[in-house]
């Protein structure tokens, strides 16, 4: 990736995509080129995660024949959110103004980008390809996974007080300020629950998040890495994040009455 060569997309500067991948032979070459055809200005970081199926292959063939991709090899599954934080970092190293996050899978559409990229110009700090607002849909999925992904979202809006409704969603566009303002270097969570982290952290400092429509559809090929113990660190995470604001609220109210009393 030459830095200084590459395009600047309009009113954005310049914009890169973090694909993570695991076993995505399949879709790799088709998303990307999917992604090529939509958005020519913006740029690529696949992040793999050694993937025993050759995707790591797939990824270096694609960066020969396109300088507007790039790949980082990491040599074991550490999960989705240790592969974000990884691929954020090097694109925050390389400079770009805006940071994406989309599956390779096909389940987020290239060709819906552009609706996220005009909220990002209409002055978000993150914007969320969302599944669960007004105009967002799913296709083929069964009815089991969308009531985990809804029972999710209210559990994270119960808890958290996060008010958006897609909050697990991994649609996604950060400017540069963002990343940098939410402290990423402090972000732990490694699996799923990064994306609940990042969106609570973005809110919390006082940033803008919007959510834009969306049509997510399930893969067609390979298999999905949704698993119970993702489910479960979720739901113990996101537990956990209450209970200690939750814990946090009633210490300052307890000062305040305190300091009140004197
Ligand atoms: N680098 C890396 N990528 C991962 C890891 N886990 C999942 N991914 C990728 O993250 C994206 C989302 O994973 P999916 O398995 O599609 O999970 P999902 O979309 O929540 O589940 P489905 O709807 O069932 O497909 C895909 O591009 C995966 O290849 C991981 O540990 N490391
Ligand atoms: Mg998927």
């Amino acid at each position: 990736m030459n830095e200084a060569a590459r395009p600047h997309v309009d009113g954005l500067g310049r914009i890169v995509v973090v694909l993570p991948t695991y076993n995505e032979v399949d879709n790799l070459a088709w998303i990307v080129g999917r992604l090529r055809a939509a958005q020519p200005g913006i740029d690529i970081l696949v992040v793999d995660d050694g993937s025993p199926d050759g995707t790591g292959a797939v990824a270096d063939e694609l960066a020969a024949a396109d300088p507007a991709v790039r790949v980082v090899h990491r040599t074991v599954k550490a999960g989705l959110g240790a592969a974000y934080k990884h691929g954020f970092r090097v694109a925050l190293d390389a400079g770009y103004d805006v940071i994406g996050e989309m599956d390779a899978d096909g389940s987020h559409q290239p060709e819906q980008l552009g609706a996220l990229l005009d909220a990002l110009r209409d002055g978000a700090d993150l914007v969320i390809g969302s599944r669960w607002v007004p105009g967002g849909s799913v296709v083929n999925w069964p009815l089991r996974r969308e009531l985990l992904s809804r029972g999710g979202n209210l559990y994270v809006r119960l808890l958290l007080g996060v008010k958006v409704r897609d909050a697990t969603a991994g649609f996604r566009l950060f400017r540069r300020t963002t990343l940098e303002k939410i402290h990423l270097e402090s972000v732990e969570s490694t699996g799923y629950v990064f994306q609940t982290d990042m969106v609570t952290r973005t809110l919390a400092a006082g940033l803008t998040v919007r959510e834009v429509p969306i049509e997510f559809v399930e893969r067609v090929r390979g298999d999905s890495k949704m698993s119970g113990s993702v489910a479960t660190e979720s739901l113990k995470l996101v537990t956990v994040w209450g209970l200690r604001q939750r814990a946090e609220q009633v210490r300052r109210s307890l000062r305040r009455t305190g300091g009140a009393g004197r």
